[in-house]
Parts: structure tokens; sequence; C-alpha cells
């Protein structure tokens, strides 16, 4: 077994470029054997938390995010769509649940939610916590008042990606700062939301670059819960629609170093698994990842069928994670179930009086 052995049971925020860097560098099976280690510390190996992602309001964004379809500053031919209405998306929450899924995430291309979106955006996340479904929601920055308010709604997680090193960053995003998105994580975490944040990896940054994105996650005071390893999904008419594919393995290094430094948090393989064979997606099982977006699309780009996702979650022996649903969830479910029957019952009585 090599020196650098690193079979952390709790979270450390000391971490340095060069320690990092040393995990990336050791041999590929005495990586994925610390990782593998390191995961059945703290999960069942065996489970993988599924989550479906709802664009609820499309393109558009005034931000300039080099990768990003829904920026308005590129031509990426995508169909435009407002705020959508909050029965629409509780329509797709109940499919999402049907199909399996136990979190609820919603995303919006803004650069800030608007004060007259919020109404809206804070009956969604109640809607979806009664049915019985986690929630999540990524809308941009928000503010400590704009947090509260989601918090109060009952938000579970709230997503926000540092995307890349502090290095690299300005070479994908003018737009907004390294800064400013810690400073919005400060006010989720403050508000008592669970953090959901990671990167993307595949934009031409280079090892160093991957090694200080999750060296920014690892060692935040209170490391997110949920970390996402988004592969860049190459659209046409983004600046980076002909960046260099990433070696694959190096992907999967990027896996079980963030699993080895983030021992108990969520790390979820995101982005990018249309263009992954089963073999690669279960290497990065292997590698700690436990955690997908299940449903055929992500926000606007495609993702693999269910039906193959249960097929290879079949061959591999994993189950979905059930969601610890909580008393007051619990009760609100049934309530909403009680609505939804009287609703129904409407239908099949006609008023005799009248
Ligand atoms: N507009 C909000 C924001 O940026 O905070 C929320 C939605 S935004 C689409 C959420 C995340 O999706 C981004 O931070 C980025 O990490 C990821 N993403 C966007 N386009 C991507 C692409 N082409 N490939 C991989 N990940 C992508
Ligand atoms: C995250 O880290 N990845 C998801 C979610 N958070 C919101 C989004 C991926 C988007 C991929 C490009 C698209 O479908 O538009
Ligand atoms: Fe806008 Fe978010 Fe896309 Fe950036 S990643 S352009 S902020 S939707």
């Amino acid at each position: 077994m090599n020196d650098l052995t690193v079979l952390s049971a709790s979270p450390r925020n000391d971490w340095s470029r060069a320690e990092i860097l040393a995990l990336f560098a050791l041999p590929f099976n005495d990586l994925l054997f610390q990782a593998q280690t390191v995961h059945r510390q703290h999960f069942n190996p065996n489970e993988v938390q599924v989550s479906t992602l709802l664009s609820i309001k499309t393109g558009a964004c005034p931000e300039d995010c080099k990768y990003c379809p829904q920026s308005g500053h590129y031509n990426t031919e995508l169909e435009k769509e407002k705020l959508m209405e909050v029965e629409k998306v509780l329509e797709e929450a109940k499919l999402a649940k049907e199909s399996g899924a136990s979190r609820f995430c919603m995303g919006a291309a803004w650069r800030e939610p608007h004060t007259r979106d919020m109404p809206y955006v804070l009956e969604m996340v109640k809607g979806v916590k009664a049915l019985g479904l986690e929630s999540c929601m990524t809308l941009g920055m928000l503010t400590s008042e704009q947090s509260r308010q989601l918090a109060d709604a009952g938000l579970d997680y709230y997503n926000h990606n540092l995307d890349t090193s502090p290095e690299f960053y300005g070479d994908i995003i003018t737009t907004r700062t390294y800064e400013e998105r810690l400073d919005t994580l400060a006010n989720v975490r403050e508000a008592g939301i669970k953090v959901c944040c990671g990167g993307i990896v595949g934009m031409g940054e280079t090892a160093d670059d991957r090694a200080g994105l999750l060296q920014q996650l690892a060692n935040m005071e209170q490391q997110p819960e949920s970390v996402p390893i988004n592969m860049l999904v190459k659209v046409a008419g983004t600046p980076l629609e002909e960046e260099t594919e990433l070696d694959p393995f190096e992907f999967i290094r990027t896996i079980a170093v963030a699993r080895i430094l983030m021992p108990q948090s969520h790390v979820r393989l995101s982005a990018g698994r249309e263009e992954m064979n089963e073999q690669m997606q279960a290497l990065a099982f292997f590698a700690g990842a436990n955690s997908i977006f299940y449903g055929e699309k992500l926000l606007t780009t495609p993702n693999p069928a269910a039906n193959k996702d249960m097929q290879l979650f079949d061959k591999l022996g994993i189950q979905p994670e059930q969601v610890q649903v909580t008393d007051t969830d619990a009760e609100q479910e049934e309530q909403l179930q009680e609505q939804i029957r009287q609703e129904e019952s409407k239908q099949y009585f006609y008023d005799a009086t009248a």
C-alpha cells in the first residue's frame, strides 16, 4: 500500500493543494481503493440517491458563463421560457416521485431571483415538500433575506456551484465573481438550508485547477452536503463547444478525490452521463459517487432514459436511496392527498339540490 494513506473518517478542512495533488497522482488502483474504503465508512456502497431536475425558467440569462447553453450572450438556438406556473411544476414533481426520485431540483436561468418571482418559487417549494419529496433550487445569487424566505418555505437544498478553481474562474465567467458565489453560499448556510455545491470539469482547466476546486469545497467551514461533479456538456454555440475531451480516468480520479476529501457528502455524478458508457458510470460509483440526476433531461440537454438507468442499477445491484420523511412531511403529504381526493370526488357527484 502507498505511504499516502488518507482514510479519514471525519471531514478535514485544512487540505493543502500539494496534498490534494498527491492524491490525484496515486496509482489508479490505490486511489480507488482509498476512495471506496472511505465511502464504506459513511454510506451503503450499494445505494445511490436519485434526484430529478426541472428547468422552471429557461434561457435568456444575463450571465456569460462560457459553458452554458442558457446564457443570452451566445446563440444556442434554445427556446426561451418564462417562469413556469406553480401547478405545472407540481405536476412534474408528482411524475418524478412516481418514477422513483426522492429529490426534486428546480433550476432557473437567472443571475438572481427578482422580488416579484419569490412568491411563486416559495409556493413551488411548499408544494414539492407536501408531495413528500426533498426540495432543491438553483436560482442564482441569493440575499440573506431571500435565503431565509426559502428556508421558511421548507427548502431542503440550495445548489450554487463554484464551477472551477479561483485561478481559472475568470476565464469562464466575467459577470459575477468567485467572492459573490461564496457570499451566496454563506447566506444559504446561515439560513439553515443544506448546501449543494460543486463544479464542472473538462472546460480546459489544468489538473491544478481541478485540485483547486476540490480544495475550495473541502475547506469550507462546513462541507457541502451535496457535491455535483459535472462533466462539461459541449453545446453548439457556446464558446466551449470545441473543448478537448477530458481523459476519462482523470474524471474518475476527480470523483475519487472528492470522496476522500468530503467523506460525508453525497458526491453526484452529474451532467455528462449521456456521453459516458455503463462501465465508466460503474467506475464512478466505485470511486464514491452516490447520487445522480434521473430522467430524460437535465435542464436543457439530454440525460440517459430512466429505464436505462434502472437497468444499470439492476446490473450493479444498486438500490435508489430512500428519503427519510419526517412526521411533518408525512402530515403535509396526507393533507395534500386528502385535497386531491376531494377534488377528484367532485367530478363524480352532481348537485342534486340545484
Ligand atoms: N443560473 C443559476 C446559476 O448559475 O447559479 C442556476 C442554474 S445553472 C444552469 C446551474 C449549474 O449548471 C451551473 O452552475 C453549472 O455548474 C451547470 N452547468 C450549466 N451548463 C452546463 C454544461 N453545459 N455542462 C455541465 N454543467 C453545466
Ligand atoms: C448541477 O451542478 N448540474 C445541474 C444542476 N446543478 C442544476 C445542471 C446541469 C446542466 C447541464 C446543461 C443543461 O442541461 O442545460
Ligand atoms: Fe445563467 Fe446559470 Fe447559465 Fe450562468 S450557469 S449563464 S448564471 S443559467
